[in-house]
């Protein structure tokens, strides 16, 4: 007979130990960025409804941005630790790729076996057996050994529940927080309810995950140990005490080398970030490729979010540029924007034009209305409206040739640079796929009157298919590029170079 714990279940129950770890770890990074959950799609301070910070939040808009609210957590704790969303989403998009495989390995094992009878109840006679479990559990007993086949009708419950409804649904909120879908499918975030409300199912199902490992670790030592760990751990047949001692010492060894090892990838990663970053975007972007990145945003086309939906308030990353920053953008407001003017081309078109905010006024209006994802996690659904990016490229004529990407540069600074040097100008630059997005525009207006300071005056650039930080406020100057490897720091943006974040804003 085959074992009833052949090799490649207990091999891929290991490696989900794993990747569980690496996404409940980067989860919490991901979480500490901001640590706070809602129901309300526009995240407005005070309605939260769980809370991991005592910081209170301003009511008034613009004054205090998400990137002040993110919280600093122990690399023991979280993936990697110390204020790193950026490398914190980079762990979760691998840990996930590898995490779905192998569910999707295990799922299948399990019916090309027919070891799925084990653990998927066939009668309904389980609920009342699970009942008395429970019963003798809750009396601090251990239901008797002939109840374990090789598992008992309340286990048999759990695991088809984690399995195959937990998971998915981690699966399936998980997938409605890429902006990409978002904006793709925008009717599938709406079955949800929102933004807000798919952050807090994750966190829900998460929490019952951490649950359900705690009490699931904890059984295996307390429940017939001597009897199950032998016939678990080392594949040998039920009911052999005498690899007992072995079986437990394997048991209690892979958890320490497992908690070791994901401890260890925080200070790997926190050692040397820009490697860590541009490892695990290499590694990370063949699953992007084939999962997001062909996706324009139908936000424009399919009419999902309504005025109805509109924020009553609009959270900000980044304040307006200050005295020192940028004396001119303080001018052009105070002079309500006359004499100020889009930089259009550069070195590559061999040419420059200037538009004023009434040329662009001038030109084809395009106008949605969007929900904005920060990749921090905060929402907000808002009425955009300004002229399409290619549009206004294309008044320089045709592509240059070698043309690749967009730089859009602004009159703001980072917010702050990785290696605590002076803040350089923030900058983004758009791949070509999003540059023909119907959906990219430079955008002047928001809920149909000019655009707030905060929120990116005169102008702004919005790409729906992207999280926030791709979207640059304050746009100043606009051109083709060759490739991004010369500018800045040569990773694509300021938020890439900054934040150790994706050039790829799907993510
Ligand atoms: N110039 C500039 N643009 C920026 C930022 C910034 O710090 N500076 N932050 C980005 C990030 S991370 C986000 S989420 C959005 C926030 O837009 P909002 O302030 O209009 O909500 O702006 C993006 N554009
Ligand atoms: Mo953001």
């Amino acid at each position: 007979m085959e074992a009833d714990f052949p090799f490649w279940l207990r091999a891929s129950h290991l490696f989900n130990f794993v990747l569980l770890g690496i996404l409940i770890r980067s989860g919490w990074e991901i979480l500490a960025s901001l640590p706070r959950l809602w129901w309300r799609n526009d995240a407005k301070p005070g309605t939260e409804w769980l809370r991991f910070t005592r910081r209170k939040l301003p009511r008034e808009e613009g004054v205090y941005t998400s990137l002040m609210d993110e919280r600093s957590m122990s690399p023991l704790l979280a993936l990697p630790g110390r204020e790193n969303i950026g490398l914190g989403r980079h762990w979760h998009g691998l840990g996930v790729m590898l995490w779905v495989l192998n569910g999707l390995f295990y799922v299948i094992m399990l019916f090309a076996t027919g070891l799925w009878t084990r653990i998927i109840p066939t009668s309904w006679e389980v609920f009342p057996q699970a009942w008395e479990s429970l019963k003798i559990y809750v009396g601090f007993g251990v239901p008797s050994i002939e109840h374990f086949q090789p598992y008992d009708a309340l286990q048999m419950l759990t695991y088809t529940g984690v399995v195959f409804v937990l998971a998915p649904l981690m699966i399936l909120t998980g997938l409605a927080m890429a902006p990409a879908i978002r904006s793709r499918f925008p009717w599938y975030l709406k079955l949800f309810g929102g933004g807000q409300v798919v952050r807090s199912l994750h966190f829900i199902c998460h929490a019952a995950f951490v649950v359900f490992i705690i009490m699931h670790v904890g059984l295996v030592f307390l429940v017939h140990p001597e009897y199950n760990l032998p016939h678990m751990m080392l594949g040998v047949e039920a009911n052999q005490p005498e690899y007992y001692a072995q079986a437990f010492t394997v048991a209690l060894l892979s958890i320490v080398v497992v908690l070791a090892l994901l401890i260890g990838l925080s200070y790997w990663s926190l050692a040397n970030r820009p490697l860590a970053q541009r490892f695990l975007v290499a590694v990370t972007e063949p699953g992007r490729k084939l999962f997001l990145n062909w996706m324009p945003s139908r936000m424009s086309k399919q009419n999902v979010f309504t005025e109805k939906d509109i924020s009553e308030y609009h959270w900000t990353n980044g304040l307006p540029p200050t005295e020192d920053e940028s004396p001119e953008w303080l001018e052009h407001r105070d002079n309500q924007w006359a004499d100020w003017r889009l930089e259009v081309g550069g070195e590559l078109s061999g040419k420059a034009i200037h538009l004023s905010l009434q040329d662009l006024q001038a030109m084809p209006k395009h106008e949605y209305i969007a929900i904005h994802s920060c990749m921090q996690g905060w929402t907000a659904t808002s009425k955009w409206a300004g002229v399409q990016l290619r549009e206004v490229l294309d008044l320089l004529g045709p592509r240059p040739e070698d043309a690749k990407y967009v730089l859009i540069e602004s009159h703001g600074l980072a917010q702050v640079m990785y290696d605590n040097r002076p803040r350089e100008p923030f900058y983004a630059v758009i791949p070509l796929r999003d540059v023909y997005d119907d959906d990219t525009m430079l955008a002047y207006e928001r809920n149909d009157r000019l655009l707030e300071e905060h929120l990116g005056a005169p102008l702004r650039l919005r790409v729906e298919s992207n999280h926030g930080y791709k979207m640059v406020k304050w746009v100043r100057k606009i051109e083709w590029i060759r490739d991004y490897a010369e500018v800045g720091d040569g990773r694509g943006g300021t938020r890439e170079d900054s934040a150790m974040q994706a050039f790829n804003g799907r993510i």
